[in-house]
């Protein structure tokens, strides 16, 4: 099934440099741009992109972080692109993601170190989790004249 995700370059990605790497990486695998804009995130969509962590504990620090910068929001097109998105960006903390995905390859701290210096996770991207957040996601980060429909050249292969 041809479904969208949302993906964000963090603020952590944005400022090393990182966005064309991964922009490149899901290029890469045929996954298609439909969406793209840059964002420095304010309390109030913070609290709403990440309303599921509302209480945990680190959600200070997630919220600090995640507007500590600009950041990249993109929505990608692709044969189940939400699950394999999730695939191509690796487990949530980086020395817990495999090599080859976008946090095994750019970050290696673990949550202990993150909770040792006080600080958040920096894990690179976010990556819708299921179908119910990409919806919710999508909705909160694009109007819908922001995304669009075009086809890929080599669509007839890669879809
Ligand atoms: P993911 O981003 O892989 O979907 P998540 O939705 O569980 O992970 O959490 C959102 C972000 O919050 C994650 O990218 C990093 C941070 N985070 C999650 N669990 C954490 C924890 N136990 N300690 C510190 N930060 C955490
Ligand atoms: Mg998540």
């Amino acid at each position: 099934m041809i479904e969208r995700t949302l993906v964000l370059v963090k603020p952590d990605g944005v400022q090393r440099s990182l966005t064309g790497t991964v922009i490149s990486k899901f290029e890469n695998a045929g996954l298609k741009i439909v969406g793209m804009r840059m964002v420095w995130v304010n309390k109030a969509l913070s609290k709403k992109h990440y309303s599921d962590h509302i209480g945990k504990p680190f959600f200070s620090g997630l919220d600090e972080f995640i507007r500590s910068g600009p950041v990249i929001a993109i929505v990608l097109e692709g044969v189940e692109a939400i699950k394999n998105v999730r695939r191509i960006v690796g487990s949530t903390a980086p020395a817990e993601a495999t090599p080859g995905t976008i946090r095994g390859d750019y970050a290696h701290h673990s949550y202990a170190y993150a909770d040792r210096v006080g600080k958040s996770i920096a894990n690179i991207i976010h990556a819708s989790g299921d179908a119910k957040d990409a919806k919710k996601e999508i909705a909160l980060w694009f109007d819908k004249k922001e995304l669009h429909s075009y086809k890929r050249s080599d669509e007839h292969i890669v879809f």
